[in-house]
């Protein structure tokens, strides 16, 4: 696989420094008394050294729990990795607020146990998969990948899950099957965003996602339940969410309750919000820019100040060009974007 063979871009200084020694230096610091309480307020807001706070700026009760994936070689890309502190606070979650801060806030409470997943469709066998089934019915893996949003960001996530392909093979679609639909959770009472068109956006819920059956049958795609070791936190999407590491951010559905096998290509969010802005597709592909922004470049989430982060060079297909691309011969990426 292409993915233990990064580009030398693929690191940089900045970025070099791994997680373990990030959470050392927080406790150098803690050691020598500096405190994110005893700093003055003003310093706090500051994009400063004292970023490196930010992680503790709302002591969120950490409620995921260790989860014990086996890690295959082949998906332990030599990435360096988004600091966990970013991935669970720098989040698209409309259903919690449009602002990034926002999810991490406003999901704390969000209900994820008990839990149900429902595929059915053109299936033999529907399937009803309970919260702990999740979990203990399929084998989970650790699968570092890289994560592209439409908006020109990206991170690097440990993500904990296993193949979509290993949950469809159980409902077994039938030959009619050419396309999967998945639907988020819609609980207004829980969800702000889908309570307020102020709040979520103007977006229409649930969001709804698809796939080409034959792109939810390629092995890198996957349902998540977790991240850096542990169960997912709401504003990831707990407790499952898709992860289609070779398309735009907004593919990768999350709190999914719906898995429809169907014979037409389903309604997506995105498109139908915006549909000369955001296709069915969505494959990440620097040479087929938004129609306001480059898809050229992206800005890498790594260590640091949020402002500080580097660009870097925006990958066809995210990188994933060897394991994807020929599922799209013949096809016209600027047309089908
Ligand atoms: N239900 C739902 N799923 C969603 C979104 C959303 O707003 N609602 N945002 C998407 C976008 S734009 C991105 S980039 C990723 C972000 O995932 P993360 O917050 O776990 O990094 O989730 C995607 N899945
Ligand atoms: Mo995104």
């Amino acid at each position: 696989m292409k993915l233990i063979n990064k580009p030398r871009w693929a690191i940089s200084e900045n970025d070099v420094t791994p997680e373990g020694v990030y959470k050392q230096r927080r406790e150098i610091l803690k050691k020598l008394g500096i405190t994110l309480a005893t700093l003055p307020l003003a310093q706090q807001a500051n994009a400063s050294i004292f970023d490196i706070f930010k992680g503790e700026k709302a002591p969120a009760v950490d409620k995921r729990i260790a989860l014990n994936p086996q890690k295959p070689k082949e998906y332990q890309a030599d990435l360096a990795l988004t600091p966990e502190d970013k991935i669970l606070k720098y989040n698209n979650f409309y259903e919690f607020g449009t602002d990034k801060a926002s999810p991490a806030e406003l999901a704390q409470n969000f209900i994820t146990d008990p839990w149900q997943v429902k595929v059915a469709g053109l299936v033999r066998s529907p399937v009803t998969l309970d919260y702990d089934d999740i979990f203990k019915k399929f084998t989970l893996e650790e699968r570092i990948y890289r994560l592209r949003c439409v908006e020109a960001w990206s991170m690097n996530v440990p993500w904990i899950g296993f193949p979509l392909k290993d949950l469809l093979a159980m409902a077994s679609p039938t030959s009619d099957a050419k396309y999967v639909a998945f639907e988020t959770l819609y609980d207004p009472k829980q969800m702000p965003g889908q309570a307020s068109r102020r709040l979520g956006g103007g977006i229409n819920y649930p969001y709804v996602e698809g796939l080409r059956l034959d792109e939810a049958m390629n092995p890198l795609t996957i349902l998540a339940v977790g991240l850096y070791g542990k169960n997912l936190a709401p504003q990831n999407g707990a407790p499952v969410r898709l992860v289609v590491p070779w398309k735009y951010g907004f593919k990768s559905i999350k709190s999914i309750v719906k898995i429809s096998l169907t014979d037409k290509q389903p309604p997506t969010t995105w498109s139908q919000l915006a549909p000369s802005e955001y296709g069915f597709y969505a494959n990440v592909n620097p040479r087929v820019d938004h129609p306001r922004w480059s898809q050229a470049s992206e800005r890498f989430i790594g260590e640091g100040s949020l402002f500080s982060s580097r660009r870097q060079p925006t990958m066809m297909f995210n990188g994933y060009q060897d394991e994807v691309a020929s599922l799209y011969k013949g096809l016209d990426l600027k047309k089908n974007y």
